[in-house]
């Protein structure tokens, strides 16, 4: 998954000023007519709803915005270049060369500039007091004076994603977070009977009478993912943000209290942060075991005085209950 690219970025140039002259009568040299250069096209930022990953980054990475338009004559002001917009995921992050940042991109309003147009350069007719002062020294004839347009700024920048969702899926591969995500909201996730079907973070937006609460479900981790094994440390840093874990747990697997603590010791292994997030626990496929072997699991968690739900994302049992559970985190 695209989520850490460098890129540069360039505002466009200012338009030149122009040179002309409108001959009249009594005016044998004309009057100086000539428009100023238009600025040029400022480089933006803008979040898209369409993307989650940085991957429109990964093999262009130079970007310009368009220069401003040369002034004409007649004293026509040259056009304003076209601005650069630079669409990226919510939650990314706009760092300078050294690391620093710039902006963390948070909401769907935000517009950041990072490179401002140059400005259009002045046409001979804004430059009438220069004529006039090169004549009192002396000067004949024609005198043509305009100014180039300013260079558009030009920046270095790293983006970096940190997916802002309300609440992260968690748990080992094959737990069903793709089906239960597919469950809750609208997206429509790979689901597989093997490992590793989900390459990047999922995104689902699970809709309710007044709010909109973004799910990401987090594909990948294993044992030793926070320390880089597997794919899953690529996402943990996603789930950062987020104030609510939905933590699955498949109790058709051997251990699942085990599988429970591998989970857990990973995301406090990757940060103090994780570890802190309070989670909701589900026992997920329980249409897969008798109703003895899923009360025998729950027992193990309560006797760690953790309250667990009981669910089958597939079969869609237990479904309303955690819904509802999960909304009274945001209310
Ligand atoms: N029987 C049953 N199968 C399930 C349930 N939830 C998921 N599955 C299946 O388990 C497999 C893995 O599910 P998936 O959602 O891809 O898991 P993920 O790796 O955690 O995203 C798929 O074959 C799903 O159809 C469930 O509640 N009951
Ligand atoms: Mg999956």
């Amino acid at each position: 998954m695209v989520d850490y690219v460098h890129i540069t970025v360039r505002a466009g140039n200012g338009g030149n000023g122009h040179v002309s002259f409108k001959i009249s009568r009594g005016k044998p040299f004309g009057e100086a007519d000539g428009g100023s250069g238009g600025k040029g096209g400022d480089a933006i930022f803008v979040p898209s709803k369409d993307l989650n990953t940085l991957a429109p980054y990964r093999f262009k990475k130079n970007f310009e915005a368009k220069p401003g338009g040369n002034g004409g004559r007649n004293n026509r002001t040259g056009e304003h270049g076209e601005d650069l917009l630079l669409e990226v995921p919510l939650g990314t992050l706009i760092k300078d060369k050294k690391g620093e940042l710039i902006y963390d991109l948070t909401k769907f309003e935000d517009r950041i500039l990072v490179a401002e147009g140059g400005k259009g350069g002045r046409g001979n007719s804004h430059l009438k007091h220069v004529i006039l002062e090169r004549k009192k020294l002396g000067e004949r004839g024609l005198i043509r004076v305009y100014e180039p347009g300013e260079s558009g700024e030009e920046i270095e920048l790293t983006l970096e994603l940190k997916i802002l969702a309300d609440v992260g899926l968690v748990g080992l591969p094959n737990a069903g977070k793709s089906t239960l995500i597919s469950k809750l909201t609208s997206a429509k996730p790979k689901v597989a009977d093997y490992p590793f079907t989900t390459l990047e973070p999922g995104l689902g937006v699970m809709h309710t009478r007044d709010k909109e609460i973004v799910i990401a479900d987090i594909p990948g981790l294993i044992e030793g993912a926070s320390s880089g094994k597997g794919l899953g440390d690529q996402f943990l840093r996603h789930i950062e943000r987020t104030r609510l874990l939905v933590h699955l747990v498949a109790v058709d697997s051997q251990e699942p209290f085990k599988s429970y603590e591998i989970i857990n010791k990973e995301l406090s292994d990757y940060s103090e942060k994780l570890k802190e997030i309070p989670q909701i626990i589900c026992l997920n496929k329980t249409d897969l075991v008798s109703e003895e072997r899923v009360k025998e699991i729950e027992a193990n968690f309560k006797k760690k005085k953790i309250k667990v739900f009981k669910i089958s994302a597939l079969a869609e049992v237990g479904l309303e209950e955690l819904k509802k559970n999960l909304l009274s985190h945001f209310s």
